[in-house]
């Protein structure tokens, strides 16, 4: 482990007002959104649709690393460029996601484990040889009235430290996701408790496996009403949440946090970044950036609707969203943003 490297790369990912732009998803969940627009559902389209993002100009400006799938990594550009190679030739760092995916938890019903550790250290030396510098692994976590379960929380925290102590070992950064999810109708005191528990236990088992703070990034979920309840409150109140839990658990060593956004609307994942970072200027030991995925691509994904014709107007689309978020980075972002791109 070269924990030099490590930390200049955790450091670079998190850098001037830049960001993740997360292009992982795996070919199910990737082929559920297709269907949503009427885009084939095959490995063509989804190599076209990646390569529509990855040349989109200018994007290195607002987006620091792409996290790719493993289909992707192993995919050109139409003129035979890799990937990986895109993303570096763009300025922007390659990634790559390395869990195998979610499966049910023996024992605890409505509960899902994350799976992937097998084989793990010689996938990510093969991932490292094509290019990529860091890595993502994600435990989604629902909240109901009774879960999650300390099982749930203790099993996936401990895959996570033990996915991360292996990235480093191979020279990549981890980025470590613990999502508490947003479906149902808990509110936003409830999302804070669980996300404060899930936060201490990640960082509890990744202390335990000896994993270096400097050298990783977290991906956390915003603090957040449930999607279905009654009371949803204002921007100001979640950024206030949000930053009340993440200050009580999230060590000052860890260089970022970069947020998922979890089904949230593009414009409000942008405002509650934005007003997070304007609320907690200077108060923060670690940079606040984003990790989104639907939240910069989901107008993209329309536009292009699986059409070369449509590259253009999707790639405004795509770079149109970044920017906004690389504005709320910044505290820099507002409605007026909106209706004329910087
Ligand atoms: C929560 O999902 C991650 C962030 O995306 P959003 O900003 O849209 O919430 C995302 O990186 C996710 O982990 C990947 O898309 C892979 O998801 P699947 O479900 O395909 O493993």
């Amino acid at each position: 482990m070269n924990a030099r490297k490590l930390c200049d790369t955790a450091r670079e990912l998190v850098a001037d007002g830049k960001g993740l732009l997360a292009m992982d998803e795996s070919n199910p969940t990737c082929n559920k959104r297709f269907a949503r627009h009427g885009i084939p559902q095959t490995a063509m389209a989804r190599r076209a649709y990646r390569e529509m993002i990855v040349t989109t100009g200018d994007l290195g400006s607002c987006i620091s690393g792409a996290i790719l799938y493993d289909e992707t990594i192993r995919q050109c550009l139409e003129d035979g460029t890799p990937f990986a190679q895109a993303i570096i030739d763009a300025g922007m760092v390659p990634g790559i996601k390395v869990d195998s995916g979610k499966t049910d938890l023996a024992g605890h019903p409505g509960e899902q484990i994350t799976e992937g550790l097998d084989g793990l250290r010689d996938r990510l030396a093969e991932y490292g040889r094509m290019g990529a510098r860091f890595a993502k692994w994600r435990a989604a976590i629902p909240v109901t009235e009774d879960l999650p379960s300390r099982g749930c929380i203790e099993a996936n925290a401990q895959k996570l430290a033990g996915y991360a102590a292996l990235c480093q070992e191979a020279g990549l950064v981890p980025v470590v996701e613990p999502e508490v999810l947003m479906d149902g109708a808990h509110t936003l005191e409830r999302c804070a408790e669980v996300t404060q528990e899930v936060l201490r236990t990640v960082f509890a088992h990744l202390s335990l496996q000896r994993v270096m703070l400097e050298g990783m990034i977290l991906k956390s979920n915003m603090v957040l009403p449930g999607l279905t309840c009654p009371q949803q409150e204002g921007v100001d109140e979640v950024a206030d949440a949000t930053l009340r839990c993440l200050l009580r658990v999230v060590p000052a060593a860890v260089p970022g946090i970069a947020f998922l956004s979890g089904g949230q609307t593009g414009v409000l994942a942008s405002a509650r970044l934005n007003a997070m970072n304007v609320r907690f200027k200077g108060r923060l030991p670690w940079a606040l950036s984003f990790s989104f995925a639907r939240a910069i691509q989901q107008p993209a994904m329309e536009i292009w609707g699986g059409s070369d014709t449509h590259v253009m107007p999707a790639q405004e689309a795509l770079l149109h969203r970044a920017r906004c978020n690389r504005a709320a980075r910044r505290g820099e972002y507002g409605a007026k943003l909106e209706s004329v791109s910087t």
